[in-house]
């Protein structure tokens, strides 16, 4: 999903809600008992995991009894004798083009980095124009979200140097001790997703720990009545007592959201993070509280399984207090896109095992084909959104991703859905070049219509920009990947020639306020995701079938590379 660009300062509790009731606590405090200390945490030391709602309860008497035993330890080589494939592929012989394709997008990756390592390496993000960095707010006081979302982008792209850069600015100077307000979405997908992906990439320690410590961080923001995570957590206020205390760090909603209600693709987008950590400590805490877990208020897909759904669909807006939809509003662009990728990849990750959430993908795209899915005047298919059964014929860039989804999941439907499906995404990544073929840019807009004559093309001023988004590249990747239809890397050569034109300033890469002009102005701002993504997913399209395979790896809404778990590996 993404947010608006500047979501408020949040400084105050806008939606505090009512301390976890006895029965969750002692509930929880069993839970931590069996869970015992996470593994990495060094005994007798004090950790960093605290629950509760922002009620201020005293913590009285001994800490929880702790189990007595054997530091957990994950396995590093036995997981890369697991891997059917190596990271880096087997470098096959290929045809001279599609080399010279790759070593151009290399190149640019190079630009990018070096230009945002020189004016504004442990910001956020570069502003190429102004030749400084942002911060922004998004992050809760966290810095370097560039240089963690570009790791596993220069390791897979062999910038050896740049990655060691990289690597030397998350040992010496990536800082924790932040206090801010984060969104719990971003930093999950950006932070956590980009230090697990480094970590399984290289086996480099100091990922893994990163990550862990950050995802401990992160735990207060579920313990609501519900165990539906709220959208925003203050990573400062930290509480160094139990486990499952209740005087955590606190956690709101995001003021624009309906209601102080959680966002789908928010709280849909933890899963395949929140397993790889527990995976990692040994500690089950992080899946307990995105998945399944005994604790039954804390399971998301227990909420979303007990609710009503509107035809079947998912809105995009949830009570983390009653557990019941607050607005009727579906999309499977932003505020809705990412929730209905982990269900299909959650599945995928776990060997094809996980079929509670297979079957939530299929029902969900079933409504999805059934309400939303439509045909243009013109012969193009979009998927419109969905007001209270009013239908809005808009796609948004965001949206775009859904035909590498659909392909993705195809691949395992049955023989006579697989190929319904594959048409299906193959139309409307179709339809998301249309949008980009329309524009004089040959970049696409933020969302296009087809409505009052219009045919993939933004009607709104507001809607023409480009801001160096991913989701049209990534479906390119996955459709080639399952189909090699050779347009899938003509249409991606397209778009490296369109940013290389458009987008290419003199000190990095800048999103376009507007498509529809051969002389764009730019927005000063390089995204983090364009090198975690964008380049990442164009790369891709370039290589073999072997470089971070469809069979060892699923990517998660951020690119990032998370290994399957390969259940029938005997070592
Ligand atoms: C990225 O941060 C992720 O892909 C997210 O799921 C959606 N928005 C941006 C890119 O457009």
């Amino acid at each position: 999903t993404d947010l608006p660009r500047s979501p408020p300062a949040a400084a105050e509790p806008r939606h505090a809600s009512p301390a976890a009731p006895r029965r969750l606590r002692e509930k929880l405090r069993t839970a931590a008992r069996m869970a015992g200390p996470p593994a990495h945490t060094a005994p007798g030391s004090r950790q960093q995991v605290q629950g509760g709602e922002g009620r201020a309860e005293p913590a009285t008497g001994a800490p929880p009894a702790r189990e007595t035993r054997a530091p957990f330890r994950f396995d590093y080589q036995r997981f890369r004798r697991s891997l059917r494939h190596p990271v880096r592929g087997r470098r096959p012989s290929e045809d001279p083009e599609t080399r010279a394709r790759r070593m151009k997008i290399k190149e640019m990756m190079k630009f990018a980095w070096d230009n945002y390592k020189q004016y504004a390496l442990g910001k956020n993000e570069l502003r190429p124009l102004t030749k400084n960095g942002h911060i922004g707010n998004m992050f809760g006081g966290l810095r370097g979200a560039t240089v963690i979302d570009a790791l596993d982008t220069l390791y897979i792209m062999e910038l050896e140097e740049e990655f060691q850069e990289a690597k030397k600015w998350v040992e010496k100077s990536f800082d924790l001790n932040v206090n801010g307000e984060a969104s719990l979405f971003e930093v999950n997908i950006r932070y956590i997703g980009g230090l697990l992906a480094a970590y399984y990439l290289t086996g480099e320690e100091v990922f893994k720990s990163k990550a862990l410590e950050l995802g401990e961080k992160l735990l207060p923001a579920f313990n609501t009545p519900t165990g539906i995570p709220r959208g925003v957590i203050n990573l400062g206020r930290q509480d160094t007592r139990s486990l499952f205390s209740p005087c955590s760090g606190m956690s709101w909603s995001w003021g624009w959201a309906s209601a102080g209600s959680s966002i789908l693709a928010e709280f849909g987008t933890l899963h395949l993070e929140f397993l790889h950590l527990s995976e990692l400590s040994g500690n089950p805490v992080f899946a307990q509280k995105a998945s399944t877990s005994q604790l039954g208020v804390m399971n998301i897909r227990k909420v979303l399984n007990r609710v009503e759904k509107p035809q079947g669909l998912y809105p995009n807006f949830l009570s983390p207090v009653t557990g019941n939809w607050v607005q009727h509003h579906v999309s499977i662009g932003g505020l809705g896109d990412s929730f209905y990728e982990y269900l299909i990849k959650s599945w995928l990750m776990s060997d094809k095992k996980d079929s509670e959430a297979k079957k939530m993908y299929d029902d969900a795209l079933e409504a999805i084909e059934k309400h939303l899915v439509k045909k243009s005047a013109g012969g193009l298919t979009y998927i419109a959104e969905w007001r209270g059964g009013i239908l809005d014929h808009k796609m948004g860039h965001l949206a775009c991703f859904s035909g590498g989804m659909i392909a993705l999941g195809a691949e395992h439907a049955g023989e006579e859905r697989k190929q319904h499906h594959m048409d299906l995404a193959a139309e409307i990544t179709n339809t998301c070049h249309e949008s980009y073929a329309r524009s004089d840019t040959k970049l696409g807009p933020e969302a296009f219509r087809f409505d009052a004559g219009s045919e993939a093309m933004a009607t709104r001023l507001s809607e023409r920009y480009y801001i160096l988004r991913p989701e049209v590249v990534e479906s390119y990747m996955y459709m080639w990947r399952l189909t090699h239809d050779p347009k899938y890397r003509q249409w991606g050569w397209e778009v490296v020639k369109a940013l290389e034109k458009h987008c290419r300033v003199e000190a990095g890469f800048s999103g376009i306020r507007d498509v529809y002009t051969t002389t764009p102005t730019h927005d000063n701002m390089q995204q983090s995701f364009f090198l975690a993504e964008t380049l990442k997913y164009l790369y891709l399209l370039f290589c073999e079938d072997d470089v971070l395979s469809l069979d060892d790896w699923v990517f998660n809404t951020e690119a990032h590379p998370l290994p399957v778990n390969h259940t029938n590996f005997k070592a």
